[in-house]
């Protein structure tokens, strides 16, 4: 047998190797270092849920403008709409121990371990945008984002107001937001009980468009198939419906009058579409949580006593009211 002591050429890989990790290692800041301490700013964790809709892009620049403004250092993690990325991030930012996580949970369920991990940690946790359906509230200081029943439910009271002198079935399909989060879920049970109402308001088709404009155009090709007579599309957020409409104007049909259009957000490109007579109808959810999160961030680090639930303040429009604040939108 015979032994081979490295050649230079190997040394010279192997070096090359080491510093390679090395510099990895530091040139990661997102993820690397500790928690508060060196510079006395909070560390905030943020796991955000993606970039899938105009109401995330505004979502996450309000956070990040808010955590500049107040001082706070944050470290920001975009999970792409998964749970499993969600949860490698949180734990990231147990072991970095930064002072406060903040989380806007892709689903409502499967949060009881990671949360107990943070717990254990003494780090708390405040729950922004989306709920979780944990049993054990003490998992989390608070949650501060809509109600999406309600909005659900705005968007059905108009839907049996308009069509309250329908003499025959009116047909309604619906592009569910991401399956099993909150905002699909609640909004679909506030739409749901409201339309009730009126029997005559029937929904012939429900999918998930996970809250994407692809999505939304995809379900809405389908939903065009297979159901001659729509009368109605009530989509969970703007960029489904924006989607959806190039499906319906690509069957021949115009949206806002041959198919009435209801969407949830009220984004820019909802609003325009609204004002341009495309839509007929958005129940709004505020995006701009940043400022009042980076006040929660600051109580909690301090130990003082938070609101368990802090309910972001919304309205809807019509085509005529989209027209007037449209000027104004901030997002
Ligand atoms: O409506 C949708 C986004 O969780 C309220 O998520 C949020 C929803 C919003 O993708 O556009």
């Amino acid at each position: 047998m015979r032994t081979h002591l490295p050649s230079r050429k190997v040394i010279a890989v192997l070096t090359a190797a080491l510093l390679a990790t090395g510099v990895a290692a530091c040139g990661n800041s997102d993820t690397g270092g500790s928690g508060s301490g060196d510079d006395g700013k909070i560390t905030l964790g943020f796991s955000q849920v993606g970039a899938e809709s105009g109401w995330r892009t505004a979502n996450t620049t309000s956070i990040k403008e808010a955590a500049t403004g107040a001082g706070i250092d944050l470290k920001f993690d975009d999970a792409q709409q998964k749970q499993e990325n969600q949860i490698k991030a949180i734990r990231n930012f147990i072991q970095q121990k930064v002072d406060v996580i903040a989380f806007s949970p892709v689903v409502e369920s499967g949060w009881d371990t990671v949360l107990k991990e943070a717990k254990d940690a003494k780090i708390p946790v405040i729950l922004t945008d989306r709920s979780v359906d944990s049993a054990d509230t003490s998992l989390y200081k608070t949650f501060l984002g809509s109600d999406f029943v309600k909005e659900g439910r705005l968007a059905g009271e108009w839907l049996v107001e308009q069509k309250k002198a329908a003499a025959g079935p009116v047909n309604i399909v619906e592009l569910q937001g991401t399956t099993g989060s909150a905002p699909a879920n609640d909004r679909k049970k506030g739409f749901g009980e409201a339309i009730a109402a009126n029997p005559n308001l029937k929904i012939i088709a429900s999918q998930s468009g996970d809250f994407t404009r692809a999505g939304g155009k995809q379900v809405m090709e389908q939903f065009l198939k297979a159901n001659p007579k729509i009368d109605v599309l009530f989509a969970h957020n703007d960029d489904m419906g924006l989607g959806a409409l190039e499906a319906i104007t690509a069957a021949g049909k115009v949206p806002g009058k041959d198919i009435t259009i209801i969407t949830v957000d009220a984004v820019k490109d909802g609003m325009q579409a609204l004002a341009d007579g495309k839509f007929n109808f958005i129940a709004e959810c505020s995006p701009l949580l940043g400022p009042q999160l980076m006040d929660l961030v600051k109580k909690v680090h301090n130990g003082e006593a938070v609101p368990a639930r802090i309910e972001t303040q919304e309205t809807t429009f019509t085509q005529e009211q989209a027209k007037e604040a449209l000027p104004n939108r901030k997002y």
